[in-house]
């Protein structure tokens, strides 16, 4: 029998997850399920890089898990674990920053965005964040991973490690694919469009998080920016009206329509019926996530079952791949 392709991908537990979260790379999680062999996770140990609350953290991971659930993860079709578990992530993360260079983490955006930031706080952890990523994924030799655009220079890095960890070793991993969504991999804030819609930056107005109130949606989609131009149609041009057609691709996202499809919808309308026909579009999305979500939360017993089981078979899995890397390099077994 063929074995089935790996797939492999995480986010981190940073901030509530948004609407970007779920229509840039969790949307797309639970199709492959049937298809693939999946591992998700919560990236508890990347989350540290930037200061985190202890108990919000603890609470944020938890959400987390049972949204991935609540989304159609199913923990029976897929592994579902917490990153901090599964400690041979730490370990190979260690390992590959000895097969990263300086110069290429220095030019991580994401560094650069973060160190700007968090000017008080730009640890060593926030600068080598890419070589963990790289053994996240390493560890579990994925075909694909499916991220959002941001993200691709970090699969691209993971890439350049392999490639240099195997010229010296031998083919000891394999190189990853970075998966990318065509519509809808970035999600910009809703009163910013020239910033990504985020779970922890540029303030809570430009986001929606899946757990936000209807009525909190709603009203955040009204006063979501459009543009300044006096044209005030529903048309698709990132570039002269960039609020008009973040909000096309969600709406786009959400209900599957086209553009064309879109500015014929609402052609001659202005935004007045454009913003909360997104807007409802969205609640409904997120009506039955929002209770399932719910109703997973309030079995603690169960998601702890889920979680464990999770990085059981995770750290099996993660073991064999640092143990021949350990070997690789000269270490002595134990
Ligand atoms: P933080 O604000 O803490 O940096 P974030 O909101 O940027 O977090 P990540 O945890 O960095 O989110 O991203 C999780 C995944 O979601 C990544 O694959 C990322 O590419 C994707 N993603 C995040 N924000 C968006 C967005 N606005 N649109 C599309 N995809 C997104
Ligand atoms: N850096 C990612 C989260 C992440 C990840 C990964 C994604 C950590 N490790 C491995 C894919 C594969 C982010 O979402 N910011």
């Amino acid at each position: 029998m063929e074995e089935k392709k790996i797939m492999l991908s995480g986010i981190k537990p940073s901030g509530d997850l948004t609407l970007g979260s779920y229509l840039g790379p969790l949307r797309h999680w639970p199709k492959m399920i049937e298809e693939y062999d999946c591992y998700y996770f919560m990236a508890d140990l990347h989350a540290i890089t930037v200061r985190q609350d202890p108990a919000a953290l603890r609470r944020r991971t938890l959400e987390q898990l049972a949204q991935y659930i609540a989304c159609g993860l199913d923990p029976e079709k897929c592994t579902l674990f917490i990153q901090s578990h599964v400690h041979q992530h730490a370990e190979l993360g260690w390992v590959l920053n000895c097969y990263a260079m300086f110069g290429e983490l220095s030019r991580m955006t994401q560094f650069k965005d973060k160190s700007a930031k968090n000017a008080d706080n730009i640890n060593g952890g926030l600068f080598t964040y890419p070589s963990l990523m790289a053994a996240d994924i390493l560890l579990y030799q994925p075909d694909f991973v499916p991220v959002g655009e941001d993200q691709k220079q970090h699969v691209e890095l993971a890439r350049n490690i392999v490639q240099r960890f195997n010229g010296v070793y031998g083919d000891v991993f394999k190189v990853p694919e970075p998966y990318i969504p065509k519509v809808g991999a970035r999600i910009m804030s809703l009163t910013n469009p020239a910033a990504k819609m985020s779970k922890s930056e540029n303030g809570d107005t430009g986001r929606v998080t899946l757990m936000d109130d209807p009525n909190v949606i709603m009203k955040q989609f009204k006063r979501a920016v459009t543009d300044s131009d006096t044209e005030k149609c529903v048309r698709y041009d990132p570039e002269n009206k960039p609020g008009v057609a973040n909000l096309m691709t969600i709406y786009a996202t959400v209900t599957g329509r086209s553009f064309a499809e879109i500015e014929r919808e609402f052609d001659g309308q202005g935004y007045g019926r454009f913003k909360p026909a997104v807007g409802e579009a969205v609640v409904e999305l997120l009506r039955p996530i929002q209770e399932e979500t719910r109703r997973i939360l309030a079995d603690k017993a169960y998601l702890e079952g889920v979680y464990r089981a999770g990085a059981e078979k995770a750290s099996y899995v993660a073991e064999r791949t640092l143990r021949k890397v350990y070997k690789k390099i000269g270490f002595i077994a134990r």
